[in-house]
């Protein structure tokens, strides 16, 4: 075991950009990698914020994305969604996993480098270890100190897993740091997270990922189906109103952000799948003529103007297979529930 001393915390955001917490030392072999680190590769630029949110909030049709979405209450209020009766993918895609673990793991192996995309709690990950037995685990995600604390916990139970942290937007770039294994890499994304991006967006999303892979690599992603529309409108508008809150939120985090001066009450949650477009919608609607000023701008936005806040597109199993071969993917396995709700899916680069 590597016993050495891996004081690789970063000290509370400083607002900088592409900063890499390595110690400066001497040649970084096999053995002085950081067992357990944490890379803080993403930092807000205030003013790269400021100008995605002005040209968003202007838009003639007002949009943020919803990466937005995920401050530290954010993904608590996410972490909660995911205990709602209405919102089966979660859970669904649980159930999946449990259901064919043995296969799942003859399918990608063991002793990966396993990467987790927008890891959050890094619950979904941590169940995996006993079967997958990873050689480093690498959780990603932009909502850096929720993250962080998750690492920390989950260092402290896994003390044989080499983990690093990685603290970055990969909407992007992929390009990893160095420290992260290059071999038998396994990405794993799950959640339907790349609903998040329109169908292009994710073909170049899976495309990155198949590149990061290496020639041995692979990805184990969750992807939620398309099926009736009443399921589909409750699981993004519950009935005690989590999501509501959820989305809500972002006015909170966009106050801090941006110094803006949004009145939640003045905002009304909407989730609704529109069956045209495939997809989710969430967006927030002005209860009434409200002005919003923030750092830089402001907007008149009329009573039942809308902000548009997230996408969630829904596939079918053929349509994104076919969005896994468009990316380079050479085979995939697939497993699904019995409704068929949600889809697992192993996709190698051979
Ligand atoms: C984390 C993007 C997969 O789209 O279902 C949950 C986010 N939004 N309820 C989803 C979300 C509203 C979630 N993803």
């Amino acid at each position: 075991m590597i016993t050495k001393n891996l004081a690789l915390h970063c000290p509370p955001p400083k607002l900088e950009f592409q900063q890499v917490c390595f110690e400066p030392m001497a040649p970084i072999s096999e053995l002085d990698l950081p067992h357990h680190g944490f890379l803080q590769l993403y930092r807000k630029d205030p003013a790269a914020i400021r100008a995605e949110l002005e040209e968003g909030l202007q838009a003639p049709v007002a949009a943020v994305s919803p990466k937005y979405l995920y401050d530290a209450l954010g993904s608590k209020l996410f972490e909660a969604i995911c205990e709602l009766p209405e919102y089966y993918p979660t859970r669904t895609e649980t159930a999946i996993i449990e259901a064919h673990l043995p296969d799942i793991a003859r399918s990608t192996g063991r002793g990966a480098t396993f990467i987790d995309l927008g890891a959050g709690n890094c619950a979904k990950a941590e169940r995996l270890f006993p079967v997958l037995q990873p050689r480093q685990y690498v959780p990603i995600d932009i909502s850096v100190e929720f993250l962080r604390e998750a690492v920390e916990r989950l260092r402290q139970r896994y003390p044989m897993i080499r983990m690093t942290g990685v603290g970055m937007d990969f909407s992007n770039s992929l390009d990893l740091p160095e420290g992260i294994r290059r071999d038998k890499r396994l990405f794993f994304y799950p959640g339907s997270s790349i609903g998040n991006f329109t169908t292009d967006d994710a073909a170049a999303l899976l495309g990155r990922i198949r590149d990061a892979c290496g020639p041995d690599g692979g990805l184990l992603i969750g992807v939620d189906l398309v099926k009736n529309k009443e399921v589909l409108d409750a699981a993004y508008d519950d009935a005690v109103g989590v999501t509501a809150a959820f989305n809500l939120n972002m006015l909170r985090h966009l106050n801090t952000l941006v110094d803006a001066d949004f009145d939640v009450r003045d905002w009304r949650h909407l989730g609704f799948f529109n069956e045209a477009l495939g997809r989710i919608e969430m967006h927030l609607e002005a209860r009434r003529d409200v002005r919003v000023r923030w750092d830089g701008g402001q907007r008149l936005f009329r009573q039942g103007e809308r902000i548009h806040t997230e996408s969630s597109y829904k596939y079918t199993r053929h349509g994104f297979l076919q969005l896994l071969e468009r990316a380079g993917f050479g085979s995939v396995r697939t497993w699904t529930d019995e409704r068929e709700w949600f889809m697992v899916c192993h996709a190698s680069v051979m």
